[in-house]
């Protein structure tokens, strides 16, 4: 069959961002795009289809997928179901996003997986390598996809990439200059049959790498040095917050040692803004990756200082009367919601709660009777939550809304604490994204405030 035309799945951000590149540069014919969902009007559309889109769906738009020369994924999309295995036995290209703009890309590339802190870390890198003078861009699971900056690459610039499990599935040459893969936690397991299979698409990060290519991991995570075998053949340079790994980077009296490069090098460690130990991994990991990447560690230090962190991780929203509100609305995982728990300092109330993905809070038992006073369980997830954590069930309460758990966490804590939004659990059963979560979170936070403040004066 003479196959043609590219095929895209998903009318998302990735789709929108392939879409406006074949366009713009490559042109093929037919573009067809594929969703499973009805496509509304508008997001662009209209446009699309006037300059010669095809929009289809249904058994017989998939079926115009066998015809295609490339079939591109989002990465919501499940590229394991059999529909898409058949797309593949029918000898169509079947690729991730990433996989397809690395094609065409010029630039240096760093990835950064695992399950928490991928946010934190690119975005330390990208400040990082722009305050050492070098012409870096910011790219991925973070917000915009790889293909939608890969034009404007030039040899010299360095593309920092945030990589999701998802984005790595279907991938055939990528290969990252650095690769790093901070932890692996349980995550995703709605769309993974098992940790063996998330784990695995992680790993594929270092599957092309070749012996002038890095490997920055996390030596203190079991499972981490478990998988590390099947890593490739890029150089691991580890990074401990309790080993001292030989040409690795750890902690030692107040700085960071980098053996990763010839001679090593020491950067401070009290400066770095960010809270609690995973915040400290993070700070390595970028540290590493940016030193192997030519930055001296004069450099790395004045950096680190003026970080400023991003929204919505551990990001503090207000303190009325005492009362700090902490929106971490990014611990969509119960692994990333234990870690913002021992972040916690005092009397604290926690917010948990949402969509679920599987994830086990039982474990969060122990932790919780240490550091909260009370837990505030709101969404589909609080019946599940409420069972794992029976052992504590005089400290549960659930609550209709984010407004509710606002004002009863401060009635909770009344002369002062934190209420700290940590929900271990996906946003889409109330919210579009994690993002719009901790955004209707950090205004219930200003509506009780405002309210506090009328009836202050009346
Ligand atoms: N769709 C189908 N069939 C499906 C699923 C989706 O047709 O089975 C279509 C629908 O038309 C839908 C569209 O696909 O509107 C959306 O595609 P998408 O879910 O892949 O989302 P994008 O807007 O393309 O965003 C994706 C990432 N989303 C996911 O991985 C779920 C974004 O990560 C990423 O920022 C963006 O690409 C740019 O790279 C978000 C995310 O939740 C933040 N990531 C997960 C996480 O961090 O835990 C992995």
């Amino acid at each position: 069959m003479n196959r043609r035309g590219v095929g895209i799945i998903g009318f998302g951000r990735t789709g929108r961002g392939m879409l406006d590149f074949l366009l713009n540069r490559e042109k093929p014919r037919p573009i067809l795009l594929f969703t499973d969902l009805p496509v509304s009007e508008g997001g662009g559309f209209e446009e699309y289809k006037n300059r010669g889109v095809e929009f289809v769906s249904g058994e017989e738009g998939f079926a115009r997928l066998f015809t295609m020369e490339t079939v591109v994924l989002s990465p919501g999309v499940d590229g394991s179901r059999k529909r898409f295995r058949d797309l593949r036995n029918g000898n169509v290209d079947v690729v991730s996003e990433l996989e397809y703009a690395f094609r065409f890309n010029r630039g240096t590339l760093v990835g950064v997986t695992g399950t928490n802190g991928k946010s934190t870390t690119v975005s330390l890198i990208h400040h990082l390598l722009l305050r050492a003078g070098k012409t870096a861009h910011l790219a991925g699971n973070i917000g915009t996809p790889f293909i939608s900056l890969v034009d404007r690459i030039e040899d010299e610039d360095v593309v920092v990439l945030e990589i999701s499990s998802f984005q790595l599935e279907e991938i055939r040459t990528f290969r990252p200059h650095v690769g790093v893969l901070l932890n692996l936690t349980p995550d995703h397991l709605d769309r993974y049959p098992g940790m063996a299979e998330y784990a695995a698409a992680k790993m594929n990060l270092f599957l092309n790498q070749t012996p002038h290519d890095f490997q920055v991991m996390n030596q203190d995570d079991g499972l981490v040095r478990e998988v590390h075998g099947n890593a490739g053949l890029g150089r691991t340079v580890w990074f401990s917050r309790s080993g001292t790994p030989a040409d690795g980077v750890y902690a030692d009296g107040g700085q960071i040692v980098l053996n990763c490069v010839p001679g090593g090098d020491r950067v401070p460690l009290d400066t770095f803004p960010l809270p609690g130990p995973h915040n400290l991994e993070n700070y390595m990991a970028a540290a590493a990756v940016v030193r192997l990447l030519g930055v001296p560690g004069h450099l790395i230090a004045e950096g680190v200082a003026d970080f400023q962190g991003l929204a919505h991780r551990m990001e503090n929203v207000g303190i009325i009367d005492g009362v700090r509100f902490i929106n971490d609305s990014k611990a969509t995982n119960v692994d990333a919601a234990e870690k913002a728990i021992q972040s916690l300092d005092g009397e604290a109330v926690l917010i948990l709660g949402g969509k679920d993905k599987g994830g086990e809070f039982s474990r969060l038992e122990a932790l919780i009777r240490r550091h909260v006073r009370r837990v505030l369980l709101v969404g589909q997830a609080s019946d599940t939550i409420r069972n794992q954590l029976s052992g504590i069930s005089e400290k549960l309460e659930e609550v209709a809304d984010l407004q509710e758990a606002v004002d009863r966490g401060f009635a909770l804590l009344r002369g002062g604490g934190q209420v700290l939004l940590a929900p271990g659990c996906a946003s889409f059963d109330m919210f579009r994204s994690f993002e719009h979560r901790g955004d209707v979170f950090r205004a219930a936070v200003s509506s009780l405030a405002h309210r506090l403040d009328r009836q202050g004066r009346n």
